[in-house]
This record gives C-alpha cells, sequence and structure tokens, in this order.
C-alpha cells in the first residue's frame, strides 16, 4: 500500500513537472519525510517547496516527498536525517529536543501566550539562533511551520483540572520533557510513535494522549478519545530539518535557493493550517466531541512549574527572551 502511494506520487510529481520547459535530469534528488498524510498542511509545505525548486531550477533539483512515516516514524526519521539517509524531514520539535536540548525551550509548559507570540519568537532572531544551534546535532534548520497548540484528550472523562488527569495513561511524543509535563500533572505517561496512538486508544492500552485539533482529526483519534481539553500546555512549532551530512556537499547557490524555497513555504503552510483548525474543529463538533475551554489554567501552571527546574536548565537567556517578546 505504502509503494503504491509513493508511486502514485512519484507519477503525480512527474506528470505535474514534465509540462515545465527547460526540463534537465535532476543532479539532486533529494527525498523528504513527513509522518502526516500528503492532504495535510506541513506535507504539503514540503511538496510547494519541491515545486518551487522544480521551477526555478528546470528539474536539476528534485525533492520527492515521501508522506505518512513511509520513512520511519520520528524518532527514526531524526537519525537518518543525521546520517544522511534523509535529506530533508519535517518533524514537530518535541522529539528533536532529544538530541538537541536547547530546543526545549519551545517545549516548555506554557512558555507561549498565543500563536501570536510564538510567531514574534520563530519569525525573530531566537527563532534563526535556535534553527543555527542545530548543526552541532547534525542537522541544518530550515525553517519552522505552524502546529498549533497541543491540549489533551481522553476517552474517559472531561477534564477540568489536574484532578481529573489523575490516573489516566497519557500517550506522549518520544521526548523526555513531554513525559515529565504529564507526570507533573499526575498523569502517567507513555511514549509510543504516533502511528501507534489509534490502536492504543481503542484497545485501552492507553487513555489519551495529547495534540493540536488537526492531529485529533485526521489520524481519527478523536473517534475513540472524545474529550478534548483546551490547555494549550505546549505550542510546540514544526520544524524543518536538512541533513548537515548532505548539506555539506550542496553548493553555496543551490544552498540559498532550498533556503529560499523554505522559506517561501512557510507563509503558504500557514494559510493551510488555519483552514484545517477550522475544518478540525468544525468536523469534531459535528461528530458530538466535548470540546471544553474555559478552564482555569493557574493549577496547570503551577503543577507544571516543575518542568522548568528540570528541563529550563543552560535556557535561562532564551526563556527570558521569550518572555519579553509578549509584549
Ligand atoms: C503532530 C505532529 C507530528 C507528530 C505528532 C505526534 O502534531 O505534526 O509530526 O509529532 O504530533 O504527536 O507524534
Amino acid at each position: 500500500m505504502q509503494r503504491i502511494i509513493v508511486y502514485m506520487l512519484f507519477i503525480f510529481t512527474m506528470a505535474k513537472y514534465s509540462f515545465g520547459s527547460g526540463q534537465t535530469e535532476p543532479e539532486y534528488v533529494l527525498k523528504a519525510a513527513d509522518d502526516h498524510e500528503l492532504s495535510y498542511p506541513t506535507t504539503q509545505g514540503l511538496v510547494y517547496m519541491a515545486e518551487l525548486l522544480h521551477r526555478w531550477t528546470g528539474g536539476r533539483i528534485r525533492v520527492q516527498v515521501y508522506p505518512s512515516a513511509q520513512l520511519g516514524s520520528e524518532k527514526e526519521t531524526i537519525r537518518k536525517t543525521q546520517q544522511g539517509l534523509i535529506d530533508i524531514n519535517r518533524v514537530n520539535v518535541n522529539p528533536v529536543t532529544q538530541i538537541a536540548p536547547v530546543l526545549k525551550v519551545f517545549s516548555l509548559p506554557y512558555i507561549f501566550v498565543s500563536e501570536e507570540h510564538l510567531h514574534k519568537v520563530v519569525d525573530g532572531p531566537i527563532g534563526v539562533k535556535l534553527l543555527g544551534e542545530l548543526t552541532e546535532y547534525g542537522l541544518v534548520g530550515l525553517g519552522y511551520y505552524d502546529s498549533g497548540q497541543r491540549s489533551f484528550y481522553n476517552s474517559l472523562r472531561p477534564v477540568r483540572s489536574p484532578e481529573d488527569l489523575k490516573g489516566m495513561r497519557i500517550r506522549v511524543q518520544k521526548a523526555e520533557i513531554m513525559g515529565d509535563i504529564v507526570s507533573a500533572l499526575g498523569a502517567e505517561p507513555f511514549p509510543m510513535a504516533f502511528e501507534e496512538v489509534y490502536t492504543g486508544l481503542q484497545t485501552g492500552a492507553i487513555h489519551g494522549a495529547e495534540n493540536n485539533f488537526p492531529s485529533w482529526i485526521t489520524k481519527g483519534h478523536y473517534e475513540v478519545a472524545r474529550y478534548y481539553t483546551v490547555d494549550a500546555h505546549v505550542r510546540t512549532p514544526e520544524i524543518i530539518l536538512f541533513s548537515k551530512k548532505i548539506w555539506e556537499e550542496i553548493n553555496e547557490t543551490d544552498r540559498k535557493l532550498i533556503l529560499r524555497a523554505a522559506a517561501e513555504s512557510v507563509p503558504y503552510q500557514r494559510k493551510l493550517w488555519r483552514e484545517h483548525v477550522q475544518q478540525a474543529i468544525a468536523k469534531a463538533e459535528e461528530a458530538g466531541t466535548m470540546i471544553i475551554r474555559d478552564i482555569d489554567l493557574e493549577p496547570f501552571r503551577k503543577a507544571t512549574s516543575i518542568v522548568y527546574e528540570k528541563h529550563g536548565k543552560g535556557l535561562e537567556d532564551y526563556i527570558e527572551s521569550i518572555r519579553e517578546a509578549v509584549q
């Protein structure tokens, strides 16, 4: 099945591209990974990048997009990107914190108060500096995509306070900091690959998870975990990574083109993201799920402040700059 999708994608890409004039043999064929399906905004962002590069180079730089975790789950693809087995990789920042602890500033609970706040940070000097820090870990950061806010959802009961989370087994991404947030709130964290969450919820191996609205909907989690509490504990963005190993083989002019294509795909992805969030909420409401807003966040903030003591060490300057960016 996966093979068929890749093949169809390839045909689709070729059909699309073969109309261009001045078609040349590709000099680079870059593999791009995403764990969402083709229609999801992040994957579409990569497809847009591929189209721009194709157009600008007449097919000399070709990007092949592999959606739906065909190249592996996030933990694996991050490692493969470091090794140069995957060229471009769109992942969420949370699992990257396992290898690049500096990125934990994005995963600290309640550090971002709104989407505008996050945009101000990722679009400004802090965002650029953090991307630059990644070279130390064999990665080149090309840019950030929107991922909205991550909140808790579960199959047992409406959650309005940390008390309500007690005793629940909550799936987390493979990132220690995310597990610690869940523990601090009194629930039991359960690290698991994204691809396994639906079955986990369905069989009762886990009682809940945490994610943005579009992931809750597109992965079908809402069918089995219908209580969604908007606590927005993190607003960890998505990140576009490039393998440093491969980057070093690419000349300066082409690097600039790749960076430009990534930058131009950002507003494109953001627009699709906004639309997707609206569609996801409408679908959830139509399906009769319970979305709980207007909760008192103070007990959540208080309980998770301990996470700053463990994971915020050495990141004080970043934390301060992020807090200052609210005004
Ligand atoms: C989504 C993100 C995915 C993956 C997933 C997860 O929001 O877009 O790449 O990180 O969360 O929870 O594993």
